[in-house]
């Protein structure tokens, strides 16, 4: 039913997506911006158009350059990998106001999900547990709004309805700092989003971020692949994602994982999608879902053997999910490292001419990255040079191998955040497994 695919992204996840269509036997076509004439993925593209200056917002931003080049190219779907137009309800709106299929769920349901208090009543709804909190957005009653900070108990968080991603937030400690904390909040979102609508929730002080993987079909049915521990980030960037989630339940997964499903099924949601949890003291509480492939996807394909970005193709085309969940068998674990071009100790980005670049390779070893020697690595987008994944039978094998691939890793005339990894895969709180969503900030804090 699909024929031609136009990637509207660029990177490691524009190949990944090339190379699903390929293996498929679908056409796709690329686009790229002036900083990206020498990529990768536009030399191994069969079709390929320039959409405009390096910028993202005059390229990769740029919706209606992406459509020409789609009707040019007369491509039938668009995938929008991650970042980007990817979770754009707009953008997913004129695709299908030009005849085009977008490869996600329907834009109503986006939508649905960009706003975060329409999310979280969609998921109370559904059964899905969520944090304690305002069941609506803040409205001016400054009584009503300090007795339900009491009743929640401090701290609390304000967030924007219209952010997500660790945009737009503020812990509130006490009282008397909660009316000042709102207004800045609404004002910031005001100007950010151009949405003032502000909730609030119980502040959970040192939790997991574990999330739920789906798929689900155009023909109500879907499955849950697992879930994924992604609390070794820094600034809201992950550097580290695992599954399965060290020393969680698995039967008290499962319960969350079959409710992702069933709340997939009940809002009609269509294609890949991601449940992202905050988990403390054997609980889960939903915070948000994001409607997109997300760059940790493959950590998930290695212990299920699902190739996610071939099933969001077949999905788009209409296929049903050739599986139940009882066939959903997950194997061994998996951990991926993100290996950025950035200073390892500022984190500062270090773009600039790649000298030379070798890939780690052997049993248990993947590597997703648009890397090569002599390329010269853009100003103008994220630093990630490319995801090192590994699998083994279990937690401890992984972890081996990872070393053994950083060791074999080599990346030349730009600074890397491999020599972080390498500290981190020796660290005795990450090798006992279950560290906070703080952790690793607290980390760098006392080096
Ligand atoms: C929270 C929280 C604690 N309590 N909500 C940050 C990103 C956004 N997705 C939600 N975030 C958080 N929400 C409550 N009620 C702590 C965070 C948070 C966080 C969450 C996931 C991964 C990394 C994080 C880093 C700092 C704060």
């Amino acid at each position: 039913m699909l024929k031609k695919v136009l990637i509207a992204n660029r990177g490691e996840i524009a190949l990944r997506v090339q190379r699903a269509c390929r293996r498929l036997g679908l056409a796709s076509v690329v686009v790229y911006s002036e900083a990206d004439r020498d990529a990768l993925y536009v030399r191994h593209a069969d079709e390929a158009y320039c959409i405009g200056p390096a910028a993202s917002a005059q390229s990769y931003l740029d919706g209606s350059a992406i459509l020409d080049a789609a009707a040019l190219a007369g491509a039938d779907a668009i995938h929008p990998g991650y970042g980007f137009l990817s979770e754009n309800a707009g953008f997913a709106d004129k695709v299908a106001q030009a005849g085009l299929v977008f490869i996600g769920p329907r834009a109503e349901v986006m939508r649905t999900m960009g706003d975060k208090v329409c999310a979280k009543q969609a998921m109370i709804a559904a059964g899905v547990p969520c944090v304690p909190g305002s069941p609506e957005a803040l409205g001016d009653d400054e009584s009503q709004i300090k007795a339900l900070a009491a009743e929640i108990g401090y701290p609390v968080i304000i967030k924007a309805a219209g952010g997500g991603g660790g945009r737009g937030m503020r812990v509130v400690e006490s009282e008397d700092a909660l009316l000042p904390a709102i207004a800045m909040t609404r004002a910031e979102a005001d100007a950010a989003f151009r949405n003032a609508a502000v909730y609030m929730e119980k502040y959970l002080l040192a939790p997991r971020h574990i999330e739920i993987q789906v798929l689900a079909d155009a023909h109500g049915k879907a499955v849950w692949l697992g879930e994924r521990d992604c609390s070794m980030q820094r600034r809201h960037q992950k550097v580290i994602e695992e599954s399965p989630a060290p020393g969680l339940d698995a039967a008290a997964v499962a319960e969350i994982g079959e409710r992702c499903a069933r709340a997939c099924e009940q809002m009609g949601y269509v294609g890949a999608g991601t449940f992202e949890f905050l988990y403390e003291k054997g609980q889960f509480f939903f915070i948000e879902m994001n409607t997109r492939v997300q760059v940790e996807h493959p950590v998930t394909e290695w212990v299920t053997g699902i190739d996610i970005v071939e099933m969001q193709l077949r999905i788009a085309a209409g296929e049903r999910l050739p599986w139940t969940q009882e066939d959903i068998v997950r194997k061994g674990h998996a951990i991926e490292c993100r290996i950025n071009a950035e200073d390892p100790r500022s984190f500062r980005p270090s773009p600039g001419l790649l000298r030379e670049w070798i890939a780690p390779s052997g049993p248990g070893v993947r590597v997703d990255s648009h890397m090569y020697g002599g390329y010269e690595i853009p100003p103008f987008y994220d630093s990630l040079l490319g995801k090192l994944i590994v699998h083994g039978s279990d937690r401890e094998e992984a972890v081996a191998r990872m070393r053994a691939a950083l060791h074999e890793l080599v990346a030349t005339g730009v600074q890397t955040n491999v020599p972080l990894h390498q500290e981190l895969m020796l660290d005795p709180a990450f090798l006992q497994g279950g560290t906070s969503i703080h952790y690793l900030e607290q980390w760098l804090m006392k080096r």
